[in-house]
């Protein structure tokens, strides 16, 4: 089995996102925690911007969170994280995609306060991005479907860094109890445990 090093920063959400997949999955591994002011030389020999999370495969690198987990999913045994369908696993892109753009612009600016004028228009934006996540939960306790699945594992930490901004009292219910529901997981336990 291949010896695998994720370079990895405790609160880096994207980093999350692989160490949920190496969890759920049971996949082992080991952590390189980094600094980001100071990244090893390892990192920085690998990645051309020396980010977290970067995945060792014995002797290779691969970078960007979603190609690591959709790397460990296809790579390793168990239930898939991702819909078979193609075009369910576009749309699972797509989250990926909205969440990396949209909504986690919105939330930088909301969450920074910058600019501290804009706040209730950002807050505006930020109910119409839950909106969306809150319409994907009625109809199924996941995002797409009756099972965690890419789409949450990517966009969870997102809602999780929102949840913990002072004063945050709009996550829609069914949006809260799936966050939870995340946060509950023996994997999530281990994903904090091990930094
Ligand atoms: N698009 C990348 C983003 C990774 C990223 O921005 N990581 C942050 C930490 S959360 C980082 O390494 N920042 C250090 C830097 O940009 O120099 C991914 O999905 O993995």
């Amino acid at each position: 089995m291949a010896s695998l090093i994720l370079h990895s920063y405790r609160r880096c959400p994207f980093a999350i996102r692989v160490r949920m997949v190496l969890e759920e999955k049971n996949i082992p591994y080991s952590v390189a925690e980094e600094s980001l002011a100071n990244p090893s030389p390892e990192l920085l020999a690998l990645h051309p911007e020396g980010r977290v999370p970067l995945l060792r495969v014995d002797g290779r690198a691969i970078y960007e969170s979603s190609v690591i987990t959709e790397y460990l999913n296809e790579a390793y045994p168990g239930p898939s994280l991702a819909p078979s369908h193609p075009m369910a696993r576009a749309e699972m892109r797509l989250w990926t995609y909205w969440v990396n753009t949209a909504f986690k612009a919105d939330l930088d600016a909301y969450k920074y306060r910058k600019p501290e004028s804009e706040i209730g228009t950002l807050q505006i934006l930020l109910e119409l991005h839950l909106a969306k996540i809150e319409k994907a939960l009625e109809a199924s306790p996941f995002l797409q479907g009756k099972t965690l699945g890419l789409a949450d594992i990517h966009v969870f930490p997102f809602v999780r860094q929102l949840s913990k901004v002072n004063g945050v009292d709009f996550i829609p219910s069914k949006t809260y109890a799936w966050l939870e529901s995340i946060l509950a997981r023996p994997s999530f336990a281990r994903v904090m445990a091990k930094a």
